[in-house]
Formats: structure tokens, C-alpha cells, sequence
């Protein structure tokens, strides 16, 4: 056989060997330790998990399977006519084979999700019958969840498949929920804000993302090329963040790929992870309304002042884990100066990346005065008439797919078994202090 599946069947008995190897050989080797406040404050930083598909660097940004971002960009295949980005189909060839795909790899899956993307009339019934109150990111934890009937996971468990071939069925319930999403994410949004306008038919003639935007009522062509560009940005981010982690835990549950990934947009959709990017939007807003499109450094410092002395952050900047600019900030501001340097958002937006660090710095405790990768997205899809902020993290949903689902599809093939950490009472904790 070819394609991605034929080369996982090649490359990962070879890996669990590896894994299983390393394992048995070096399993009692110490590579952290744990402190009272590791238990008591959110495990940051603590070395606990696995993770094939991706790694952060404090400096230099994430690295999808061992390639800086920046490269992967450069060098993911061009596949649709004329245009100038990669497609998020070779991005996720790449995070789950491991492998940067050829121009026929990349568009074997575009074939492949064209083939699988056709959303049962049930689940686009439940879409359908949702109120417009309930957030974008609540429907579709549930248009997700409900796939679950689709699951070829679900139906060979039940058959007593080998525990060697999970990843099988986890890869074809993988394929099958990423090649639906945009019809489904097109549907949410036609709803909630269009009064249920729109197409919800796969074009073979369009990639994933064409799809996608057609759908979505935007089809220009560098919109196509933003979205490319923004559904690689934000695949993938190891596996310790709240989405990530809540896949895979429960994944390591032998839940289907359907429901896991519904666990992994509830967490999405909380307003430390996945919201952030709209809070900029709000905040430039604020700022436009207060001091104008075209303000002084002067002007701008002020009221980046005001906003600190408000007793707030400056969003969009900062990191828990990065220590310099977030190169997917450098990358989408790339993408702008090719494209609109002229909008007003992205102008300002570009003033700031010199401005804020000046006035962060100055407060002498920030880690990382930089922009992280939401001070940009924000206004790079106003300028395209995507207007809908509650709509925001949809978006970063289905480009977090590729990366939770490749995760998942690994976490199967190495034989992840179930999360079950231990935990403490205050109790139990005080007792051990007066032990220790
Ligand atoms: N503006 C003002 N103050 C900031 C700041 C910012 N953008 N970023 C950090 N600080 C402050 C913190 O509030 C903290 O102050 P206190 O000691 O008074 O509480 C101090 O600097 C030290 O914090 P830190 O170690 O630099 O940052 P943390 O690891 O604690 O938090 C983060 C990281 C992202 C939550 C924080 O930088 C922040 O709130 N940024 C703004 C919101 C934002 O952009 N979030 C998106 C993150 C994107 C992502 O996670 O991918």
C-alpha cells in the first residue's frame, strides 16, 4: 500500500519497539522532581509527558517534528494553483508521520478528506436545531461528541480488536472527524451569525481549506492563503496544554477520537487558552475608539499605561514558556506586509510589537515582554471580513485538530496506557510535610 497510512503501518511497529526498549532499559531513571507546589499549583514546567509530534523551545518556538515553524512553512508543498502558502493537509501528514510530505503526500490527504467529508444529516440536525446563545465552541463540543456513532474505534473494540491495532481505527476516525470539521465549523457559524445562509457541500475542485472559506460565504483567494497559513500556525504545541492534554487523557481512557477531541474543545473554549486572541481584538478596539487609527508613540504608550494601571494585562503579550517574540506572530506578520500593510489593525498592531516591550520591560517583572501568537490573528481576519470574534476559537479548533489527533493516533500506536496520577488531600499533604 502507500500514502500515510501504509507508512504508519511501516514506521510504528519500529517506534513501539523503540519506546517500549527505552522503557524497559532506562524506566527507573529520574528526570524531575516533585514539589508541594508542583501538586498545589497546576504541575507548570513539570517533565511528566510524551510527545512525538511537537516541542517548545523558549527561544526559538515551537518545532513540529523537529522543524522550527518557520521552516515548516517554507518547505510544506504548495499544492492548490497559484498559492503562495502550504496546506495544513501536508502539515498534518508531517505531525503524524514525522516525515515533510511530497506534493503528491500533501495531496493524497486533501483526496483523502474530500472523500471523508461528508457530515451525517444528524449531526448537522443537532447543529441546526441549536440556539443561537449557545457559543460556537459549545456546539461543537456537541456536533463532535455526537459523531460517535461514525467511530471505527467504538465498533472494532467492541469486536475485540488487538490492543497493536487501535491506532488503526484511531487513524481512520482521525481522518474521517478532520475531514468533516469545516463543514461542520461552516454550519455553526452560518447559523449563529448568518441565519443559516450558506453551502455545506464538498467541492472536490478545493482543498481543505477552500472548503472551508467557500463555506464560510469568504472565497477570495488570499483569505484561502490566510486561513493555510493560520490552520498550520496553530496546530500543534506539545502535548501539556489544556487541549492537548485533555485529548490525550481522555484518549489514554480508550474513549473514541470523536469524544476525546469534544473533551479537548471544552477545554479550548476557556478563556485562558483559547479566548485570548479575541481579548486582543477587544482591547485594539478600545484602544482605536480612545486615541484614533493613527495615534503618537506618545498616545500609545499612555494608554498601554492606563491599561497597566487598570490593573490589567496587555493581551496578546507574554508567554508561560516563551522568552522572545512567538515566530507564529512573525509569521502572520509576514503574511500582512505581503498582503495589507496598509489595513489600519495591522499597522497598529506592528507599532505595538516595537512599543509594548518598551513599557513592559519597564515594569521589571514580566518573563517575556514579546507578542505571543494571538496579538496578531485578531486583525488579520477583520481585514477579511471575518468579523465574528465569538467565532475566533472555532477557527483555532480546527486547526488544533491536526495536532491533537496526530498526538492521539501515537498515543494509541505506543500503547498509552490510562493517566492516573496520584493525588492529596491538605491533609495528607500536612502529614507528609511533618514526616519529610
Ligand atoms: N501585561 C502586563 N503584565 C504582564 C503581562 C502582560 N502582557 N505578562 C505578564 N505580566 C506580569 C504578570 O501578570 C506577573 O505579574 P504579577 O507578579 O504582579 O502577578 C508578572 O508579569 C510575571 O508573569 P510572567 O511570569 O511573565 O507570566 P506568566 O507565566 O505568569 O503568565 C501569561 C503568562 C501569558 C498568562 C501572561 O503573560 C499574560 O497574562 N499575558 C497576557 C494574556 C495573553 O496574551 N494570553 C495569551 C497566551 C498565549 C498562549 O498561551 O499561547
Amino acid at each position: 500500500g502507500k500514502g500515510l497510512k501504509a507508512k504508519l503501518a511501516k514506521k510504528i511497529p519500529i517506534e513501539r519497539e523503540k519506546f517500549l526498549g527505552i522503557r524497559c532499559l532506562h524506566g527507573k531513571k529520574i528526570i524531575g522532581q516533585i514539589s508541594v507546589s508542583s501538586v498545589m499549583g497546576g504541575m507548570r514546567g513539570l517533565p511528566l509527558l510524551f510527545c512525538e509530534t511537537s516541542s517548545l523551545d523558549k527561544n526559538k518556538g515551537i518545532y513540529y517534528r523537529g522543524k522550527l515553524l518557520k521552516d515548516v512553512c517554507a518547505k510544506l508543498p504548495r499544492v492548490q494553483e497559484g498559492t503562495n502558502e502550504g496546506t495544513p493537509e501536508g502539515c498534518f501528514y508531517l505531525l503524524a508521520s514525522g516525515s515533510m510530505p511530497t506534493k503528491k503526500d500533501a495531496k493524497q490527504i486533501t483526496k483523502e478528506w474530500l472523500k471523508r467529508g461528508t457530515v451525517p444529516r444528524y449531526c448537522l440536525r443537532l447543529i441546526d436545531s441549536m440556539d443561537k446563545r449557545v457559543h460556537p465552541m459549545a456546539q461543537l463540543c456537541a456536533a463532535s461528541a455526537c459523531l460517535n456513532p461514525q467511530s471505527k474505534f467504538v465498533e472494532a473494540y467492541s469486536k475485540g480488536a488487538k490492543r497493536a491495532d487501535y491506532w488503526k481505527y484511531t487513524y481512520e476516525d482521525s481522518m474521517n472527524l478532520i475531514a468533516m470539521l469545516p463543514t461542520v465549523a461552516a454550519a455553526i457559524y452560518n447559523n449563529v451569525f448568518k441565519d443559516g445562509a450558506g453551502s455545506r457541500e464538498v467541492n472536490d475542485e478545493e482543498d481543505w481549506s477552500g472548503n472551508f472559506c467557500r463555506m464560510l460565504g469568504l472565497p477570495e483567494k488570499d483569505f484561502v492563503d490566510l486561513m493555510r497559513l493560520y490552520m498550520i500556525l496553530h496546530a500543534d504545541h506539545e502535548s501539556g496544554n489544556v487541549s492537548a492534554h485533555a485529548c490525550h487523557l481522555v484518549g489514554t481512557a480508550l474513549s473514541d477520537p470523536f469524544l476525546s477531541f469534544s473533551a479537548s474543545m471544552c477545554g479550548l473554549a476557556g478563556p485562558l487558552h483559547g479566548l485570548a486572541n479575541q481579548e486582543v481584538l477587544v482591547w485594539l478596539t478600545k484602544l482605536r475608539k480612545a486615541i484614533g487609527d493613527d495615534p503618537s508613540d506618545e498616545e500609545l504608550k499612555k494608554f498601554i499605561d492606563d491599561t497597566l494601571k487598570g490593573g490589567q494585562v496587555v493581551p496578546g503579550y507574554g508567554h508561560a514558556v516563551l522568552r522572545d517574540t512567538d515566530p507564529r506572530f512573525v509569521l502572520q506578520n509576514e503574511f500582512a506586509m505581503k498582503h495589507c500593510k496598509d489595513d489600519p489593525g495591522v499597522k497598529l498592531v506592528t507599532r505595538m510589537w516595537k512599543i509594548v516591550p518598551e513599557v513592559l520591560k519597564k515594569l521589571n517583572k514580566v518573563a517575556n515582554p514579546y507578542p505571543n501568537v494571538d496579538a496578531h490573528s485578531g486583525v488579520l481576519l477583520q481585514h477579511y471580513c471575518l468579523k465574528e470574534l465569538k467565532f475566533y476559537t472555532v477557527l483555532f479548533g480546527v486547526s488544533r485538530a491536526l495536532g491533537v489527533l496526530s498526538q492521539l493516533i501515537w498515543s494509541r500506536a505506543l500503547g498509552a496506557p490510562i493517566e492516573r496520577p496520584k493525588s492529596f488531600s491538605s491533609a495528607e499533604i500536612c502529614n507528609f510535610i511533618k514526616v519529610a
